[in-house]
């Protein structure tokens, strides 16, 4: 199964977070030599450094030997490297293939049952849905890739479950020649990333990797409300299944009846889903679309989706403190996410938002702001151009720090309303990822 020229040279594989550290623990597993590099040297790289004893495998930290990967026989890239990194820039100036881990451990799985789930937002709560009706229905299924767990580690594990998960970033389908989904879900597109693609339609290439091995067996199901999504998938062969909050279609919501509909026949009441917003219906109907694809039963479906308890950091409800309700959106990392919360919310609220800026303007926020939003407390990095583009539309409080801007957000609210952290930025400005700003959240929140 590995290729003979694998053996050739070195594989060359670029960060050691968990793509990196879980495609190094595979490939040395079947042999291959190694040189795993990452350009940090804290914690996470030193704990998957100390974990390597195989002596064909090198670590290092701290840099990059670009001559070695340009040596290499094959780079294979974690998510988080950007496309003109050193070190890839290098690999491909010098012809060396380069695999995203992903792409690679989709290599390994070509005989097994994939549904892949990407689109800008919804992502994880649609694969994690998906997961507990499949559960729900009998069907031995697990989760892989951006929801966490390196899809490479499935590859790895000696018993393959009957049907894998995927929750797959551009970032993981950049270049992806391997991956073949029997089943794709794109819940939608709206423009992500833009601090790593020049443009939106770059970002939207990546996405569309997902049908580089569509064929007539393959079942993709869209949202029928976005045309991008339908005009990603334009010529694609394989059999479309369609979604909608707004029309009739194979699954849908009747907003009259409050009921989510699945070909024809009543699935659930709006109010048996425990989750917030318009979007997660949209979720739902993706997940029991998806899940009816594979085979299981409505009443099965049905109670999937009625036992599905909200995702962590993801419109959260965490705590209620003096009447004030506190609520940890903080996998919002983008500004599309901000304004899905900002619809689904049901009472007064205070936000907070900021943290490092992804080069999104935040001025679209401001109408929607205007109608339940007691004040924003902006801080981080992006405080000054949120203050910028929305303090017209409502009060904002400039603060450099998170813990103080949760507590501005408290002051601004009153009993029976509520606390939304929805940054609309990454964390890495303050925190280490946005569980670590989720958590911290729930800390403060807790302390009120
Ligand atoms: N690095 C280098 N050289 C460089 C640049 C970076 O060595 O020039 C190193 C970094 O120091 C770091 C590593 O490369 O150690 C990059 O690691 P990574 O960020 O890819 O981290 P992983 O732990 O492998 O996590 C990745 C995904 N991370 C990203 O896409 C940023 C995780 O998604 C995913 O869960 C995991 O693989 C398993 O599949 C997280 C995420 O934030 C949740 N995703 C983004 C999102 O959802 O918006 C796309």
């Amino acid at each position: 199964m590995i290729p003979d020229d694998w053996r050739q040279g070195e594989i060359a594989i670029i960060g050691l977070g968990r793509s990196g550290a879980a495609a190094t623990r595979f490939l040395s597993k079947r042999g291959l030599s190694i040189y795993a590099s990452d350009s940090a040297s804290s914690a996470q790289q030193s704990a998957a450094a100390e974990s390597v004893t195989d002596p064909r495998v090198t670590v290092e930290l701290g840099g990059h030997d670009l001559q070695r990967i340009r040596n290499a026989a094959l780079v294979v890239c974690s998510p988080g490297v950007p496309l003109d990194a050193a070190p890839l820039v290098a690999a491909r100036g010098a012809g060396v293939e380069i695999f995203a881990e992903l792409d690679l451990a989709a290599m390994f799985l070509d005989d097994t049952n994939l549904i892949v789930v990407t689109g800008t937002n919804g992502k994880t709560t649609t694969t994690a849905l998906i997961q507990r009706i499949l559960t729900e229905g009998g069907v031995f299924a697990e989760v892989a890739g951006n929801i966490g767990r390196p899809l490479i580690e499935i590859a790895e594990a000696g018993v393959r479950p009957e049907w894998v998960v995927v929750e797959a970033s551009s970032f993981q389908l950049h270049d992806a020649r391997h991956l073949r989904p029997r089943i794709g879900v794109v819940t939608n597109l709206s423009p992500d990333h833009l601090d790593r693609y020049a443009s939106a339609a770059e970002y939207y290439d990546d996405k569309r990797r997902l049908f580089h091995k569509a064929s007539e067996d393959s079942t993709w199901i869209l949202n029928g409300d976005d045309p991008e999504v339908l005009s990603l998938v334009e010529g694609v062969p394989g059999q479309r299944r369609l979604w909608s909050l707004e029309q009739q279609a194979d699954a849908w919501y009747d907003d009259i009846r409050k009921c989510l509909e699945l070909e024809k026949d009543n699935l659930l009441e709006r109010n048996h889903l425990a989750l917030m917003g318009d979007h997660n219906v949209s979720n739902a109907l993706a997940a029991a679309l998806a899940a009816s694809a594979v085979g299981v039963e409505r009443s099965a479906i049905a109670r999937g989706l009625r036992s599905f308890a909200p995702l962590p950091h993801r419109l959260e409800p965490i705590s209620v403190v003096g009447g004030v309700t506190w609520i940890n959106d903080s996998k919002a990392t983008n500004v599309a996410s901000v304004s899905v919360a900002l619809a689904a919310m049901d009472r007064r609220f205070s936000l907070v938002a900021g943290g490092r800026p992804k080069g999104e303007s935040f001025v679209r926020l401001g109408e929607l702001l205007r109608q339940q939003c007691t004040g924003v407390a902006a801080y981080g990095e992006a405080r000054s151009t949120i203050e910028e583009q929305i303090g017209q539309y409502v009060t904002v409080r400039s603060v450099l720090n998170f813990e103080e801007a949760v507590h501005c957000a408290r002051a601004m609210v009153r009993n029976g309303e509520a606390v939304l952290l929805s940054p609309g930025c990454s964390s890495f400005d303050q925190f280490a990822n946005y569980e670590h700003r989720g958590e911290s959240f729930r800390q403060l929140a807790k302390a009120k």
